[in-house]
C-alpha cells in the first residue's frame, strides 16, 4: 500500500518568528506512522532554522524551488548541493507558479528532477492544466507530455521514488477544487503513462498527490480515492492547527 504524503506549501509567506513558531507547533505532533509522511515547503531563508527544529521528529522539509546546476554564476539561484548539505529532504520542482513567472520548462524540469536525485532530494514534480486546455479536453494529453518529459532519462526506482503532484491550475488558490473523481481521474491517467514508460509494478510504487484548494474540509474525501496518494497544500497549511488536521487525515 502506497503511503500518504501531506506537504504544506508556503509559497513566499510568512516571516522567521512565524515559521519558527510553526514547526515548533507542528513538529512534536506529527506522528510517527509509517503510512503517513508530513512535509512543510519553506522559503530558503528558513530552511536552515527548520531543518534543525525538525531533526529527531517526523516533518521533512522541503525546498519550494532550485538550480539544476551545482554551482556557478546564477545570481539569486540555490543549488541542489547547498539543499542536500543543509539537510532537506525534498524538493518542489515545476510548480505552475514557476513556470508562469520564472520560465520554468519540461526541459529544466527533467533536469531538476535528476539533478535532485544526484543530491538525495526527493523530487516533488508538479504537473497541471489550465482553464483553457480543460475546456479543450487537452487535460489527458497534456498531462501526460509534463510527466513523459519531466521524468525522462531516470531509472524505474528513481521513477517509484519520485513524487507527482498533479494540481490543475485553474483551482489553485481560487476556491475551487477540482471534484475527487475528476481529480481522481487525471491521477489513475498518470500512474497509466508512467505504467507505459517504467513499468507497471513502479507505477504501482509513485505516490501522486493532488493540490489546488485541499483543505480540511475536502480533504478525506480526496485521499479516499484509488489513485490520490496526498495533497500538496498551499493556502490551508500556513496555520498550524489546519496543516495537523490535513495530515490527520492521512493516517
Ligand atoms: C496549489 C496549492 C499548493 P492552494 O498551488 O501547491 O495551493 O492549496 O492554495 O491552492
Amino acid at each position: 500500500m502506497r503511503k500518504k504524503v501531506i506537504a504544506g506549501n508556503w509559497k513566499m509567506n510568512k516571516i522567521a518568528t512565524e515559521a519558527n513558531e510553526f514547526v515548533d507547533e507542528v513538529a512534536a505532533k506529527v506522528p510517527e506512522d509509517k503510512q503517513v509522511e508530513a512535509i512543510v515547503c519553506a522559503p530558503f531563508p528558513f530552511l536552515a532554522a527548520i531543518v534543525d527544529k525538525t531533526k529527531n521528529t517526523n516533518l521533512k522539509v522541503a525546498a519550494q524551488t532550485m538550480h539544476y546546476e551545482e554551482s556557478g554564476a546564477f545570481t539569486g539561484e540555490v543549488s541542489p548541493t547547498m539543499l542536500e548539505d543543509l539537510g532537506v529532504s525534498h524538493v518542489v520542482l515545476g510548480h505552475s507558479e514557476r513556470r508562469e513567472y520564472y520560465n520554468e520548462t519540461d526541459e529544466t524540469v527533467n533536469k531538476k528532477t535528476h539533478a535532485a536525485f544526484n543530491h538525495h532530494l526527493v523530487p516533488i514534480v508538479c504537473v497541471g492544466e489550465t482553464l483553457e486546455q480543460r475546456e479543450a479536453n487537452e487535460t489527458m494529453d497534456h498531462v501526460e507530455n509534463q510527466v513523459t518529459k519531466a521524468l525522462k532519462g531516470l531509472s524505474n526506482q528513481q521513477v517509484a521514488d519520485t513524487i507527482i503532484a498533479y494540481e490543475p491550475i485553474w483551482a489553485i488558490g481560487t476556491g475551487k477544487t477540482a471534484t475527487s473523481d475528476e481529480a481522481n481521474e487525471v491521477c489513475a491517467h498518470i500512474r497509466q503513462v508512467i505504467g507505459k514508460i517504467t513499468s507497471p509494478e513502479t507505477a504501482e510504487k509513485v505516490v501522486i498527490q493532488y493540490g489546488g484548494s485541499v483543505k480540511p474540509a475536502n480533504i478525506e474525501e480526496l485521499l479516499a480515492q484509488s489513485d490520490i496518494d496526498g495533497a500538496l497544500v498551499g493556502g490551508a497549511s500556513l496555520k498550524s492547527d489546519s496543516f495537523l488536521q490535513l495530515v490527520e487525515a492521512g493516517t
